[in-house]
């Protein structure tokens, strides 16, 4: 049998390479082989650090998204097949959109032999609907956002409402309610399981050929996706204080000063890795707590470990640089590499036509 492909949509910090981490578990677990492709603007990935950290085999397609680099995309794929993999879970860069279109169509014309592939499963941060709901009238960074978010919805086979452990029941219902869209919707907490074998019951069963492929104006998407900052840094540190105490006040730190500044965060994700063990943080808004997860242990002001930060919200991505830098004066850090960019205007590979035009 074909392996089976599933693209797992979303905008930025939705959840996507957390349900990647949780489902391939699940599958791994039942005896089945899973391989996993991320994506992103530029190289050195927390994503990709999180998921290997987790003993998972991950491909990347690095330095443009699925539809710019359809080619690498492909690659990605035909490497993954070497492991014999039941299932490919691929996670496009959460800025992206007109999927259907750009990677799915194509994928189900050119890969059709080699992979059978799945509608596409959109994810959908229940906290999120509140805030684009909630714009102020002259907020046109937000609006960006909630455009990319807008056509997501559109083009989804299938929504999926993800974090669903933080929402009580009628949060979860009101959530669902305000999501006014024409597909199906599931939800699920990556973090519990809950609700993940439903989310996959449901891709097997939705019909092929659902696919709704939409038109969307170019030039504002890629207006859209300029908006967002984009920072990828890499440098050796040794915190003055324990590791996990710095991590969650360094996350702390640096969403409020975007916020301050009437930035939205899209995603923040950082991973400390020592020599005895890692941590990986993340933090989208002040009014959370910083996610931190696994263990490490550094003689403090001494010991180094290897920090990469991935950070992307609407602001200059200079001056996230210098954000960030600012918070991190007592963590004796050294510069490695550093990415600072806006995304470039989308140009796909391949658009197939909607359907009907
Ligand atoms: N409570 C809870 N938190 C979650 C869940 N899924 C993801 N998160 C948190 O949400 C944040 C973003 O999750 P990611 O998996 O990095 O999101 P993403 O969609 O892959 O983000 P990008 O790759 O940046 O687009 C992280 O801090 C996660 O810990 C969930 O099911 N429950
Ligand atoms: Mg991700």
């Amino acid at each position: 049998m074909k392996p089976q492909l599933a693209l797992i949509g979303g905008l930025l910090g939705s959840g996507k390479t957390t349900l990647l981490r949780s489902f391939a578990a699940h599958l791994n677990k039942q005896g089945r082989r899973v391989a996993l492709i991320t994506n992103d603007q530029t190289g050195g990935l927390v994503d990709t650090i999180f998921l290997e950290k987790a003993g998972l085999s991950v491909e990347e397609v690095v330095g443009a998204c699925f539809c710019c680099d359809f080619d690498g995309l492909t690659q990605a794929i035909l490497n993954s097949l070497a492991h014999c993999p039941d299932v490919i879970l691929a996670e496009p860069v959460g800025s992206c959109t007109d999927l259907q279109a750009t990677v799915v169509a194509p994928l189900k014309d050119l890969l059709a032999d080699s992979v059978s592939i799945l509608p596409l499963t959109v994810l959908v941060d229940p906290h999120r609907i509140n805030e684009m709901n909630a714009l102020l009238p002259d907020d046109a960074a937000g609006e960006a956002v909630k455009y990319l978010f807008t056509k997501q919805l559109e083009e989804a086979d299938l929504i999926a409402l993800t974090k669903i452990d933080t929402l009580d029941d009628a949060l979860r219902e009101d959530a669902i309610r305000q999501l006014t869209v024409q597909a199906p919707v599931v939800a699920l907490s990556a973090v519990t399981e809950e609700g993940i074998v439903q989310w996959w019951d449901a891709l097997q069963r939705l019909r092929p050929g659902d696919a709704r492929l939409k038109e969307i104006d170019y030039a504002v998407y890629a207006e859209a996706e300029a908006a967002m900052g984009w920072l990828n840094m890499k440098l050796s540190v040794s915190p003055e204080t324990a590791p996990d105490l710095a991590l969650a006040g360094f996350l702390k730190g640096v969403v409020n000063d975007i916020e301050t500044r009437r930035g939205h965060t899209g995603n923040f994700k950082c991973v400390l890795v020592g020599d005895n063990g890692y941590l990986r943080g993340g933090l989208l808004r002040s009014t959370e707590s910083p996610s931190i997860e696994g263990r490490l242990s550094l003689r403090s002001g001494n010991e180094k470990a290897e920090f990469t930060v991935n950070l992307r919200a609407t602001l200059a991505a200079t001056e996230l640089k210098e954000t960030v830098l600012r918070h991190l004066t007592d963590w004796n850090a050294e510069v490695l590499s550093v990415d600072a960019l806006h995304p470039a205007p989308p140009r796909p590979t391949h658009r197939y036509a909607p359907h009907g035009s």
